[in-house]
């Protein structure tokens, strides 16, 4: 892999990460001193009407035309849907392909099995990809599926499966260019499990106290660990690691201040986009 693409893996975790500190900081910054969750400018989960949901939905009920990009609060409800976009570029010759991203507990619903099957059947162009995180809410994964790699679960559906473990980030994209080069091709679906830690609770305010792992959590955050692998390799230093880091929160601030400035939906539209 060449240097450029590694830095910009780096850069793409640099910003996801910044992003998800930035609206922590946000969710909890007029909660205070008790924890108050109707509190302040995040109320619940909606946004402003310039959002993706025009405030009208939270976090799991997102839909971007421009990138191609939606999701589900159904647990595994990507994967259907994911597998149609599949069918629909197949019929219309085109090259593009369809990812579903889904957790390793969902990978227990009767949707993704159903997926994986019919995009196997018809040798769909689409990439199923599983985050084990090792916990669905408070369900560890031992507790809940029988085998302990879900990339196995490929084998039964005829298609490759390949977990990657440990926040490996330079596994996880040659992985993904082979199943999406694959699919491509005609040659169908590919699933990749990527192994990695849950860094915060399932939800802002989780304790987390059924966890046994939390002391050795930190430890486990990929991004340290790639800084180190990228310094060793001769690619990043201390001041290039930084100007990355201001790139990205100038960003995401940019982002934060357009959003509070922006307006709150008004309440006669409440009715508005909705199917009755
Ligand atoms: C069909 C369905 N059942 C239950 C829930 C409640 N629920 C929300 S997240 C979650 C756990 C999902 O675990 P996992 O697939 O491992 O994803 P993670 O949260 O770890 O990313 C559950 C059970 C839901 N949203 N949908
Ligand atoms: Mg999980």
């Amino acid at each position: 892999m060449d240097d450029k693409t590694r830095l910009e893996l780096y850069r793409v975790m640099v910003l996801s990460r910044t992003y998800e500190e930035a609206i922590l900081r946000e969710y909890h910054a007029d909660k205070k001193p008790a924890f108050d969750i109707r509190a302040g400018l995040v109320p619940g989960e909606m946004r402003r009407e310039t959002g993706l949901g025009r405030g009208r939905g939270g976090h799991m009920h997102l839909f971007d035309p421009q990138t191609h990009f939606s999701c589900s609060g159904i647990v595994a409800e990507g994967l259907p849907p994911a597998t149609g976009q599949a069918f629909a570029f197949q019929r219309q010759g085109s090259d593009r392909v369809a990812v579903a991203f889904t957790g390793e507990g969902a990978a227990n619903q009767g949707a993704f099995h159903e997926s994986l099957n019919l995009a196997a059947l018809w040798k769909l162009p689409v990439v199923f990809v599983i985050e084990d995180n090792e916990w669905a809410i408070s369900v560890p994964r031992e507790a809940s599926t029988a085998v302990s790699s879900n990339a196995d679960r490929a084998a039964a559906y005829g298609m490759p499966g390949r977990r990657i473990e440990d926040n490996d980030v330079e596994a996880v994209y040659a992985a993904a260019g082979d199943a999406v080069a694959r699919a491509r091709a005609g040659e169908g679906p590919a699933l990749i499990e990527v192994h990695t830690v849950r860094l915060w609770g399932h939800f802002e305010g989780d304790a987390q106290g059924y966890r046994p792992d939390l002391a050795d959590v930190p430890g486990r955050d990929p991004i340290p660990a790639y800084e180190a692998r990228l310094a060793e390799a001769g690619i990043l230093n201390a001041g290039l690691a930084r100007g990355i880091k201001e790139e990205a929160a100038a960003r995401v601030e940019k982002a934060i201040e357009f959003a509070k400035s922006s307006p709150l939906p008004a309440p006669e539209t409440a009715l508005e986009y909705v199917f009755a």
